[in-house]
């Protein structure tokens, strides 16, 4: 009977929590609702659950790396012939995107995406072969998530320093902007590799990444 006491008031006090005015789902209905994912994790209730933007974030480092895996040395030079980028142009935008926008938004976790050449910080990749930019893409995501970490941690906005608008709502946009931004030139690139010759069977082979945003 003790039990079933305490039960009851676990339950009681559940229905009190739930009465009380909050923009959040009481603890006892917590799993099953829906937007239980997004629930701010109890020791900092700022901090909202990042589990899924995350994996999303992940999943994109996933499909360009199987679009690089995908790429043969003569694919990084076709381009539409009308004066538009190449392929290698494209994945080198993508990777570098990164870096122009953490240099503004948060310095401090730039430095290894850069090297210091003649006195002058250049981006690590910058001349070198389109096969590294894989590493490009590691190394790049990787300082990316640090800096939507550290400023979700101390909870301190990006710097603004051209007054551009930088994910003043929530840094973790920072990483959703990234993933728009690597599908909107991936798209580009399955359209110069068409137009290069690439077979329609190893178009479709290209197509078989969509399967990792659907797990
Ligand atoms: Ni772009």
């Amino acid at each position: 009977m003790r039990a079933a006491a305490t039960n009851s008031q676990a339950v009681k006090s559940a229905e009190a929590e739930a009465s009380a005015p909050s923009a959040w789902p009481a603890a006892v209905h917590y799993e099953h609702h829906p937007l239980a994912r997004f629930r701010p994790v109890p020791e900092n209730p700022c901090m909202p659950d990042l589990t899924l933007p995350l994996e999303t974030f992940r999943r994109n480092a996933r499909v360009n790396a199987v679009l690089l895996a995908a790429l043969t040395p003569a694919d990084y030079e076709f381009s539409d012939g009308r004066g538009g980028w190449t392929v290698a142009k494209h994945l080198t935008h993508m990777a570098g995107f990164r870096a122009d926008w953490l240099s503004n938004i948060s310095p401090a976790h730039v430095e290894p995406l850069f090297v210091l050449v003649d006195g002058k910080y250049v981006w690590r990749w910058e001349g070198r072969a389109p096969a590294e930019l894989r590493e490009a893409f590691t190394v790049s995501d990787e300082a990316a998530l640090q800096a939507v970490h550290n400023a979700i941690q101390n909870n301190q906005p990006f710097a603004d320093p051209w007054n551009e608008g930088t994910y003043q709502s929530n840094p973790v946009h920072f990483l959703m902007h990234t993933v728009v931004h690597d599908s909107h030139h991936r798209g580009q690139i399955m359209s110069v590799l068409r137009l290069g010759g690439h077979s329609p069977e190893q178009m479709d082979a290209l197509e078989n990444h969509w399967a990792i945003w659907r797990e």
